[in-house]
């Protein structure tokens, strides 16, 4: 299954916009606020250095794209409506948004750095709204929806708990893992929480909302989008986010340039991968007045100040570095690295660093990890065995008694 993420954050911050720069798909996007209806979902791709050129082979992508050495790997991206104070209520259809949310492996939490829509979600001069306390509100929202969730089952959790073998952490797993709890993050939540040598029953509300507030940082890694970089007012309020957020990943974006660099490059226009630095005119003669202006402004403010529209550099940061995914190649011939039809480097799985190769071969097929014997690593032309933990960018051929479809 590919990693979910979701888009999450305050109306009119800029997340359709974001979302339809990643998968080119055609959101709805406007000033007003709550454009956003219902959960939409699009495929984008994070970009790897593709293993290629180290072996000197000219590859076949299927279940990826190669451009100019870079590995364009698919994820899914879901964009979501603005939340809205009482979301967790179900205000607003609030908790149909919420559960989504918690289903995505990873957030994107969008605000708009040049504090430009207002307490109510209007969109207003840069510089007067407050991105800070705009974070801090969905923030709240989705502990508070966490909280909700976690007191509807305390019978049930409370009853888990007690049977043979389970414990708490157990129980909060086996109640709450459609939401990507693990016993982890509840071990870990029990301890910041000071909960560890109480009994659950006597858990306190203050101190279930404070376990409820670990647990979802455990349970949800989060990327602070800091939006609309390219407006005035966002460079002041980028720096009193990270400084206000230290313990975040905070990324500064414009989901409007990338939009257009996207727009640009489908139509043949530029020349632009993205995650680079820097775009190519292919076809000036053909630009439009409005066209020129807007690749000029966009070279002047967002190349010119932040080097990169952040948005490929958001999706690869939260991916690699916050999920801590690797890449994996997996082939069939370990000589010409191609699989049964002959295509070169074929596919690239992204697997949670700690994933085995049995993990990989359970991922490729179910009956590979039947008869699985070891892995050859193409590299050294070493076998590894089952429970070799697999690393970044590993290209490797699976060998099993079972035939691999
Ligand atoms: N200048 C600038 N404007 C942007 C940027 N991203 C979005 N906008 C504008 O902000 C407004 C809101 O954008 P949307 O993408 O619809 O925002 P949203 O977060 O999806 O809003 P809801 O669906 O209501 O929650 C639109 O007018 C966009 O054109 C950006 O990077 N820079
Ligand atoms: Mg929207």
């Amino acid at each position: 299954m590919p990693i979910r993420i979701g888009l999450i954050g305050k109306t009119n911050a800029g997340k359709t916009t974001l979302f339809n720069s990643m998968t080119l798909l055609a959101g709805e996007v406007s000033n007003y606020p709550f454009t956003t209806k219902s959960p939409e979902t699009g495929v984008a791709n994070v970009v790897s250095l593709c293993v290629h050129k180290e072996f000197r082979v000219q590859d076949n992508p299927a279940n990826s794209k190669c451009e100019d050495g870079w590995r364009f790997i698919p994820v899914e991206v879901t964009d979501l409506p603005g939340l809205i104070k009482g979301a967790w209520m179900g205000k607003g259809l609030g908790n149909q948004f919420l559960s989504v949310a918690a289903q995505s492996d990873a957030l994107l939490h969008v605000v708009d750095a040049s504090g430009s829509v207002d307490k109510d979600g209007k969109i207003t001069e840069p510089g007067t709204g407050d991105p800070i306390a705009d974070f801090a509100d969905v923030e709240l929202e989705l502990v508070l929806w966490y909280t909700k969730l976690f007191t509807q089952n305390l019978p049930k959790i409370s009853k888990l708990s007690k049977t043979p073998g389970y414990g708490v952490p157990t129980a909060v797993e086996e109640v709450m893992q459609g939401i990507g709890v693990r016993k982890e993050h509840a071990v870990a939540a029990m301890k910041d929480a000071m909960l560890e040598e109480k009994a659950f029953d006597s858990w306190n509300e203050k101190e279930i909302q404070s376990f409820c507030w670990s647990l979802r940082e455990y349970s949800k890694p989060t990327l602070l989008i800091a939006n609309k970089m390219d407006l005035p007012y966002a460079a002041e309020n980028f720096k009193k986010i990270r400084e206000k957020f230290k313990g975040l990943m905070v990324v500064p974006t414009s989901g409007e340039a990338e939009l257009t660099l996207r727009r640009a490059e489908a139509k043949g226009l530029i020349k632009y991968i993205p995650g680079e630095e820097r775009f190519e005119l292919l076809k000036p003669q053909e630009l439009n007045d409005a066209q020129r202006s807007a690749l000029a402004y966009i070279r002047r403010k967002v190349f010119g100040e932040y080097l990169r529209t952040g948005v490929q550099f958001a999706l690869n940061s939260v991916t690699f570095k916050l999920l801590k995914e690797n890449a994996v190649y997996p082939v069939h011939d370990p000589q010409k690295l191609s699989d049964k039809n002959g295509r070169v480097l074929p596919d690239v799985y992204l697997l949670p660093s700690g994933s085995t190769v049995e993990d990989l071969a359970r991922d490729i097929h179910s009956d590979l990890v039947k008869g699985l014997l070891y892995a050859v690593d193409v590299r050294t032309g070493l076998h590894l065995p089952t429970n070799y933990v697999l690393r970044d960018r590993d290209v490797l051929s699976i060998v099993s008694t079972a035939k691999e479809s």
